[in-house]
């Protein structure tokens, strides 16, 4: 391979990886594309922080490789034995020796500065317009609106036949899903009834434990309307990865007429979960059979 190709290849690999994120926006439905090795488009303001601070930290990472490669390359070439056959015996350097020390530690500061920022943000919950529960169950989500009579519902994935009839992406679809509305903060308070979940939107820029007995907290503010998919994203059981989360970001008219839907719709549902899971026809077999059971 010439030096050409190498660097083209090199070069395609690299902008491939740090703009592919747009590839996902133009179909307006935000899931992974096939072959898309990069980020999701960002949808909130904390997840384009995200992906700015990634590509800074890559850039960082590649000029510190291609440093200390040229250094090595050069003393292979300057030092071998037959280039250099009388070693120099200098065993100390006090210059070099505060260089390699403040160096890092310089490079570190100015990784750890926006990287607390960041974290910061995320952590601390602004004002909130709207509360929503999710609680992770093996393998299926509840949500529960606080805000509105407490109505709660389940979201259970769709087989394959039925998300290709909805249109949804396979192993992303699921039969109920949150609604939300657009450029409003939305705060969610995670938990879970069985062992430990956790609640991912890549492109919101969320992932967080849902741990049975605690309730964790994080919040997310959509800029743009759509349907955003997730997963959860803590090893939890054979079924670990058919519990696919989908959140549907609205506009605010359209939000309240869900609202005024969901009251009626899942009105009935603050009982027994498993039993409306074992009734949920849109549920594999196996799965049916274990609610059932339990
Ligand atoms: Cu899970």
């Amino acid at each position: 391979m010439s030096l050409n190709k190498i660097v083209s290849v090199v070069t395609t690999f690299l902008v491939t990886f740090l703009f592919s994120g747009t590839i996902a926006f133009a179909n307006g439905i935000y899931s992974a594309e096939p072959e898309q090795i990069g980020f999701m488009e960002p949808a909130t303001e904390v997840m384009r922080d995200i992906v700015e601070f990634h590509h800074g930290l890559l850039i960082m990472c590649i000029l510190v490789s291609l440093f200390v490669l040229s250094l090595m390359i050069y003393i292979f070439i300057k030092f071998n034995a037959k280039a250099n056959p009388t070693p120099s015996t200098t065993t100390h350097h006090t210059g070099l020796e505060v260089v390699w020390t403040t160096l890092p530690i310089i490079i570190l500061l100015v990784i750890a500065i926006p990287s607390f920022k960041l974290l910061y943000k995320e952590d601390v919950i602004p004002e909130s317009d709207i509360t929503v529960k999710v609680i992770g169950n093996q393998w299926y989500w509840t949500y529960e609106y606080p805000d509105y009579d407490d109505f709660s519902f389940d979201s259970v994935m769709l087989n394959e036949e039925d998300a290709a009839a909805a249109g949804y992406p396979r192993l992303l679809g699921t039969d109920n899903h949150i609604v939300v509305p657009v450029n409003k903060t939305i705060r969610m308070i995670v938990t879970a009834n069985d062992v430990i979940h956790s609640w991912a939107v890549p492109a919101f820029g969320v992932k967080i434990d849902g741990v049975p007995g605690k309730l964790n907290e994080t919040w997310f503010n959509a800029e743009r309307e759509g349907i955003y998919y997730g997963q959860c994203s803590e090893l939890c059981g054979k079924d670990h990865g058919f519990m696919p989360i989908m959140v549907e970001v609205v506009s605010e008219e359209k939000y309240n007429a869900w609202i005024e839907m969901a009251r009626e719709e899942y009105a009935s549902n603050k009982t027994d979960n498993l039993t409306r899971v074992a009734l949920n026809d849109a549920l594999p077999a196996h799965q049916v059979k274990e609610g059932i059971a339990k």
